[in-house]
């Protein structure tokens, strides 16, 4: 059972929209759990400074190591600690499959320019990125890859549904996919899709995702077939 321990200024962001939907029944099942600790409470002041000014100047401000070492020191029961930042790895599907095979994530969410960077190295933090853009802060980043993540855990999906074949899965992009009516707005579903030839229409959807991913994200296609 995977454990997500969040160390934020802003616990009431959570559990935000996992509260909803697949992730929120599994919450309420018991199938994760989500555990949002406020670093404030653990400043050293009765104000709850939690960031300062950056050394050799510049905008803004940075979260306190010693605050948040104190926040991580309450906490951390073992696992990976991570810290959702721009300058991270780049969150992967392969990534997120092995992070859901983990018993206890703490995250990290960062606001204003960022932590000292000697947290990051005293408690061997890996830092993950979801994208090239910035946020207001890493809650949402936090949200984005928790969702995916739980998504994961054995019994959040039906039976029904498999991942295996999504976007990602294979390294390719996902082939377009059509429901009746059979005609709308004068558009047809592909003949093809009609034919009830297995075979075929498999064939079809292959092509259509290495088209569509030849166009959109040949990065995809230069990897190879990785194992999760
Ligand atoms: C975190 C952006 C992870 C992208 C602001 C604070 C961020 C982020 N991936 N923006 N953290």
């Amino acid at each position: 059972m995977l454990k997500a321990t969040i160390l934020t200024i802003f616990p009431e962001i959570f559990p935000g929209f996992l509260g909803v939907s697949l992730t929120g029944k599994a919450l309420k099942d018991g199938l994760w759990q989500l555990e949002t600790v406020n670093i404030r409470d653990y400043a050293f002041d009765k104000h709850g400074s939690v960031d300062d000014t950056p050394c050799g100047g510049g905008a803004g401000m940075i979260m306190r190591p010693d605050v948040l070492g104190n926040a991580i020191e309450h906490h951390h029961k073992g696992g990976k600690i991570i810290y959702m930042s721009p300058k991270g790895r780049p969150l992967t599907q392969k990534m997120v499959h092995q992070l859901s095979k983990e018993d206890h994530l703490t995250i990290i969410c960062g606001r204003f320019e960022g932590v000292d960077e000697r947290v990051i190295e005293e408690y061997g933090i890996e830092e993950i990125s979801i994208g090239d853009y910035i946020l207001t802060g890493g809650e949402q980043a936090a949200m984005i890859m928790l969702d995916a993540v739980v998504r994961l855990l054995p019994g959040v999906l039906g039976n029904a549904a498999s991942t295996e074949n999504e976007s990602f899965e294979q390294n390719l992009l996902e082939y377009p996919q059509y429901t009746r009516p059979i005609e709308w707005k004068g558009r047809k579903v592909p003949e093809i899709l009609l034919s009830g030839h297995h075979e075929n229409v498999a064939k079809w959807q292959h092509q259509q995702s290495l088209q569509i991913t030849k166009e959109r994200r040949p990065d995809l296609l230069e990897k190879t077939l990785d194992s999760k």
